[in-house]
């Protein structure tokens, strides 16, 4: 997603000399990798689009991931990005020469550019649980990232561990089309629904008639998603407002024993709260179990708890999400005088003002450490740091520079003004969740996602050692 925005912007501006490297045959990424049953986004559709790229045609107010994928392709094709992508590619190296980046690519070539954006997103490399026996079962085990479809599991009693955003969408739409659903619980989630109707023909058409309408539903999404961010961001009313519906949602479940099971001990949202339309429903169905009793070991037959009960299954769902702090890595990143990323970021991911690395002159990334992705539009984020790299390559391109890259000090007071803001927000109220880094802070932007687009709006040259 991010890579096909920074590249349409590059042409939009004119610039046709910029390869897009992509390891799979098509494009797409989470949407291309992901496409486990009832997949959708929890951002509105209207919102989670790029504002140079339109789409009046979205089905429903948070469309499936299908329908993203398709999107995803079309802004490739009409933007003239599939024509500089080399598929099937995948980058292993890249290495600063001293006045240019030498990338060497799995196809045996080895070629220079002038700047690398990585734009490898966050969720992409599956995390895989360390439990004992996994490899001896006996049916078919698969991560929610690489879904069997060639599996009829109408007949089948399917477990799944893992009960995050992608569990609660794989629990909804499969339970009801399955014998037995075994859900494996570690610890509660919280959840919202929130309904999703389907946009009506004439909705469509106003979208596709009036360019306007659609812009101004775009802002309106964004404004209402903006308008929580003080609810993340600090103690107070709109926060105790939105903790206290949060929790008053599980009422929905009837069973005491159940809803207590299913009670969070911690703050609503300070994990990626889940958003879903029909989750209270298809937890309480009669083929489903909800298994909190840890598990212990995975049998050819099914999954063993520390009860010692073996919980029977065909199928084994891998919800288990993925490691959210690779970004580019394993590539090996090579600046000036040996210096690879690996060391750079040898006590956790690091970029300054979420873009950029001290070390490494005209690279830049896309969703960087400390973007802010907590529940907000990730097309909207990306387009923000595409825009800043573009103002970058601009100034290159006009001979104002030879090459940039953040100064330590630069970087560390942006970090000095995160840790300061961090302990005011939800996600840093005690709880495990992918945000966290090594550090046991959370990866993310401590402010509203309005300050990102001010602090990238404005390029800070005295934050850069920049060569003429
Ligand atoms: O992954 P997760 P996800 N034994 O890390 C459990 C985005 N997304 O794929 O809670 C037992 O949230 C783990 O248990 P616990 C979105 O940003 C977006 O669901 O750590 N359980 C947890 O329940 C989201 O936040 C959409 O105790 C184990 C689950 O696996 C992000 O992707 C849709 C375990 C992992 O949850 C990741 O979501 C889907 C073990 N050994 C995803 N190891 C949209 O709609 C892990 N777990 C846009």
């Amino acid at each position: 997603m991010s890579g096909i925005c920074m590249g349409a912007l590059l042409r939009r501006s004119g610039i046709s000399t910029f390869t897009v490297f992509e390891k799979a045959e098509r494009v797409g990424g989470t949407w291309r990798e992901n496409t486990y049953p009832g997949i959708a986004c929890d951002v509105p559709s209207r919102f989670y689009q790029f504002t140079f790229a339109p789409n009046p045609d979205w089905t429903h107010r948070m469309s499936p991931g299908e329908e993203i994928w398709a999107y995803f392709e079309k802004v490739a094709a009409d933007t003239g990005v599939s024509e500089r992508i080399r598929f099937a590619t995948t980058v292993t190296e890249a290495r600063w020469t001293g006045t240019a980046w030498a990338v060497t690519a799995s196809d045996g070539t080895c070629e220079e550019y002038d700047f690398v954006v990585s734009a490898t997103g966050i969720l992409h490399h599956p995390a895989y649980p360390d439990i004992a026996g996994l490899e001896s079962f006996t049916g078919p085990a698969f991560h929610s990232a690489r879904w069997d479809h060639s599996l009829d599991l109408s007949d089948k009693r399917v477990a799944m561990i893992g009960t995050g955003s992608t569990g609660v969408q794989i629990l909804s739409d499969l339970a009801p089309r399955v014998e037995k659903f075994l859900m494996f619980q570690r610890t509660p989630h919280w959840v919202v629904p929130l309904s999703n109707p389907e946009f009506s023909a004439l909705t469509r058409r106003l979208h596709r008639r009036f360019e306007a309408y659609d812009r101004f539903s775009y802002h309106v999404s964004r404004k209402i998603i903006e308008s929580l961010s003080p609810a993340l961001l600090h103690p107070g009313r709109t926060r105790a407002a939105l903790t206290w519906y949060i929790r008053r949602q599980l009422r929905r479940i009837a069973d005491p024993d159940l809803r207590a099971r299913l009670t969070p001990d911690s703050e609503p949202m300070c994990r990626r709260l889940i958003v879903s339309p029909n989750y209270f429903d298809a937890v309480q169905r009669d083929n489903v179990e909800l298994v909190t009793t840890g598990i212990d070991h995975v049998e050819p037959t099914g999954i063993v708890t520390t009860d010692g009960v073996l919980h029977a299954c065909d199928v084994l769902v891998l919800a288990t999400g993925f490691d959210a702090h690779a970004y580019l890595r394993p590539i090996n990143l090579v600046g000036p005088d040996g210096y690879t990323l690996d060391e750079a970021w040898a006590a956790g991911p690091k970029a300054y003002q979420t873009v950029a690395v001290p070390g490494f002159p005209n690279f830049f990334l896309l969703m960087g450490p400390n973007s802010p992705v907590g529940n907000y539009s990730l097309t909207a984020i990306a387009e923000t740091q595409a825009n800043y790299v573009l103002e970058w390559v601009g100034r290159w391109q006009r001979g104002e520079i030879s090459s940039a890259m953040p100064t330590h000090e630069a970087t560390e007071a942006f970090y000095a003004e995160v840790h300061q803001a961090m302990p005011d927000t939800v996600w840093a109220t005690g709880c495990q969740s992918w945000y966290l880094g090594t550090n046991g802070e959370p990866e993310l932007f401590p402010w509203a996602p309005e300050r990102h687009r001010e602090l990238l709006g404005t390029v800070q040259d005295d934050d850069f050692a920049i060569a003429r």
